[in-house]
């Protein structure tokens, strides 16, 4: 009998080779990258390809024996086994990745020359990291932290890494601040707690003697370090970048991403039970979205400055901690970035990749940031160490699919065989080649900026404004999200231990806004300073004037900014949203097979939770299969509920603890709620919650995202106020 008779596929493989077959757009990085290994067809073999007998049992001396050294299977299998772990990435180190592609809508020629930013017929293929930064690859995706949202472009040109957050400032303007920062947000090190958690001492100690962090923390006390997705998420470059055009005009630009599902979070409570229902709820929902076919997809915006215009804001271009408000410089959507495959390997493809803001090619370039100026050392050094040498640029995840010819040698893990006697440049014995590329024949230039200026340690003035676009984040968000972000100070500095480090923070929050910093202080039982006081001689050089380094307010044109707000996001689509439906026995089979097939038509995902698995019965004795189970399923890891009628079935959920829970949970995390036969289920979800216990009008309830007693008015009416619901997000009127 041949191998392929005794194995037979499994439907991994099918489902993996079916993948490679249909992939058009990823075509040309698969032929680079794939060794396949068709399993069902091969023998297992060691690393030497000596085919394996015996993979059950070690060699030893007699059955019982001692085993011997001279298991050149058993050695070879442990000792790879005991080598198969890599330093994690000492920021960022959880992630989720997917491959994909992005299309330019129109030539941006005029700005760039960059070829995959010209061509709107090019569909350059991508591949796409999210992650958290300060947790260890174990921890949990909901952590409140900033979302690193990381694409490499496999341009023709070369790879262009845009190593990008879903927050458009950072935390310091410098980056030999970097390593103290991290220091400062990791676990303490002396008890390695808490992990992923800015909820410390050390964390806010840095913080509160770093002023230039405070629009940032704004950021990062918002829901958006709670996001509903990765694909929720909006990304930003951050520093500003230039554009280069074919006549070698430049001009700034920052890069953003705009997520065509909208921007959405959850609340902070949701977040901390997630973090123990499903650990990796964002990792999944990004995996499954993609195997579904719902493809993530996010607008590539630019805001564009003349270089003439360098001077002309209240802020400096070259300070990462700002942003350019929209109302000064529109964001122009110029391409779509579509996520359409999962990886196949996890370690191969998204822990191996690797980002570095210098891998960039012909029409874009840097600016003297000094945060980005930084962080063009440290990418390399650090994957010089991760990713154990110089030749990790051979890792197929990390290739180009442009052609690479250099004299560069060696190394460990060398994986090209470089053939020829010359290895330098110039030389004549292997006539010349590779040679140098013209400007013209795509060879990489950089910008010619005219510099005359002292060498020097220091900072410019115009970096001193540390409070007034944190001003501008918090007054630019609605009540709820002021709310959450007072909530989130209080909650974080609540756990801060030193009475002193909570004082300084409250002084801080005075720049930005006295309710704010009044409200914190209350929840933190503390007074509130007339103005900030922290130790200036630690947090400037030894020999500075500390007047010198006296944070400034620059007058704003921008009070506030709409596209800071995730309230005024997108609302208008409830494609990939879940929606748990609850059940028991007796339920009316027609409701949930019409509400199932109305949500459903939307792109929405639906999942019956009953009692227990198997099946449940309805009213007419068909029988309906359970998709989860209460003891399994969890109100948290969905957006909406919906409870169809069936007096017995309703009366069963109502004698359920579970059931109650699931709804009592997502009426206060103000999800959508819809029931066909309400039967007082909704007030024994949440006995003693005045709402409820009123007896409120249908259409008060439906004005909070609670759809009752629809079956009077038909299925269809009903499903259509609970669609109209969901893609509302929350209800926060409750
Ligand atoms: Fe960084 C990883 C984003 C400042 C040093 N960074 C890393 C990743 C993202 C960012 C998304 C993960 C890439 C991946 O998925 O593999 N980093 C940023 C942004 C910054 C920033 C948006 C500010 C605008 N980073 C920054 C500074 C330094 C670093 C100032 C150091 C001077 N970052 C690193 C690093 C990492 C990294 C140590 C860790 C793992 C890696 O690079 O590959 O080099």
């Amino acid at each position: 009998m041949g191998v392929k008779e005794r194995v037979g596929k499994t439907s991994d493989t099918r489902v993996n080779e079916e993948k490679i077959e249909k992939d058009t757009i990823n075509e040309k990085i698969s032929s680079l990258t794939y060794h396949t290994e068709s399993a069902a067809e091969e023998f297992l073999t060691t690393n030497q390809g000596t085919r394996i007998n015996d993979n059950q049992n070690s060699l030893k001396a007699g059955e019982r024996g001692p085993t011997l050294l001279e298991d050149f299977l058993l050695r070879e299998k442990i000792t790879h086994f005991d080598h198969e772990r890599i330093p994690e990435r000492v920021v960022h180190a959880r992630g989720a990745a997917a491959h994909g592609y992005f299309q330019v809508y129109e030539s941006m020629a005029k700005y760039t020359k960059a070829k995959f930013l010209t061509d709107p017929s090019e569909k350059t293929p991508v591949f796409v990291r999210f992650s958290t930064v300060a947790g260890s690859r174990g921890s949990s995706d909901l952590a409140r932290d900033v979302r690193g949202f990381a694409v490499k472009f496999y341009t023709k040109e070369g790879n262009y890494d845009l190593v990008g957050n879903n927050m458009p400032v950072f935390f310091i303007q410098d980056a030999i601040k970097f390593p103290d920062f991290v220091h400062a947000v990791k676990p303490e090190p002396h008890n390695e707690i808490p992990q992923a958690s800015s909820a410390h001492d050390t964390f806010w100690d840095f913080i509160s003697l770093a002023p230039e962090s405070m629009h940032m923390i704004m950021w990062l006390m918002s829901d958006r370090a709670i996001p509903r997705s990765f694909r929720m998420i909006e990304g930003f470059g951050v520093h500003t970048f230039r554009l280069i055009n074919e006549d070698g005009e430049s001009v700034f630009v920052k890069f953003h991403w705009k997520p065509l599902l909208g921007v959405h979070s959850v609340v902070w409570e949701e977040a901390q039970m997630i973090s123990g229902k499903d650990p990796d709820f964002h990792r999944r929902d990004l995996w499954e979205a993609i195997e579904k076919g719902a493809f993530p997809e996010w607008e590539l915006g630019v805001q564009i400055v003349p270089e003439e215009d360098e001077h002309k804001y209240e802020f400096d271009l070259l300070d990462p901690t700002k942003i350019i408000p929209e109302e000064l410089v529109p964001v122009q959507r110029i391409g779509k970035m579509t996520l359409n495959r999962n990886p196949d390997n996890f370690f191969a493809e998204t822990e191996q990749v690797a980002f570095h803001p210098g891998n960039v090619v012909p029409g874009i370039d840097f600016t003297n940031d000094p945060l980005l100026q930084g962080r063009l050392f440290s990418y390399i050094d650090t994957q010089l160490l991760r990713l154990g040498g110089p030749n990790f640029h051979e890792i197929p995840i990390n290739r180009p699919i442009a052609p690479v010819h250099n004299n560069q040698r060696d190394g460990h893990m060398r994986q090209t065989i470089n053939r020829g006697k010359a290895s330098y440049q110039p030389d004549t014995i292997k006539g010349g080649y590779p040679i140098q590329a013209k400007a013209a024949e795509g060879g990489f230039t950089s910008y010619t900026e005219r510099i005359e200026v002292n060498k020097i340690r220091g900072k410019s003035r115009s970096f001193f404004d540390h409070f007034s676009q944190a001003a501008l984040f918090y007054n630019s968000q609605s009540d709820v999200e002021k709310k959450h972000l007072t909530d989130a100070l209080s909650f974080e500095l609540g756990k801060v231990e030193r009475v002193e480090i909570r004082q300084r923070m409250v002084g801080l929050l005075t720049q930005v806004d006295e309710t704010l910093a009044t409200n914190v202080a209350d929840a933190l039982g503390l007074p509130v300073p007339r103005q900030p006081e922290y130790p200036m001689n630690h947090i400037i050089p030894a020999d500075g004037d500390p007047k010198e380094y006296q944070p400034v307010k620059v007058k704003q044109s921008i009070k506030k900014s709409e596209a800071l707000s995730m309230a005024n996001t997108i609302k208008n689509t409830i494609k990939t949203r879940q929606i748990a439906i609850l059940a028991a026995d007796g339920v009316d089979e027609a409701s949930i097979s019409q509400m199932k097939s109305a949500l459903e038509a939307e792109g929405a995902q639906t999942a019956i939770i009953a009692p227990k698995l198997g099946y449940i019965k309805s009213a007419t004795g068909k029988e309906i299969k359970v998709d989860q189970s209460f003891l399994t399923a969890s109100s948290v890891l969905f957006d909406a509920v919906y409870v169809p009628g069936g007096a017995k079935s309703s009366a069963s959920l109502k004698e359920n603890a579970k059931a109650l829970q699931f709804i009592y949970e997502a009426y206060r995390h103000y999800k959508a709620i819809a029931m066909d036969d309400d039967s007082g289920l909704l007030k024994a979800s949440y006995p003693g919650n005045k709402m409820l216990s009123d007896t409120l009008k249908e259409t008060d309830l439906a004005a909070k995202g609670i759809i009752v007693n629809a079956h009077a008015k038909g299925a269809t009416s009903n499903a259509k106020d609970f669609i109209k619901a969901i893609a509302q997000h929350r209800f926060w009127n409750r």
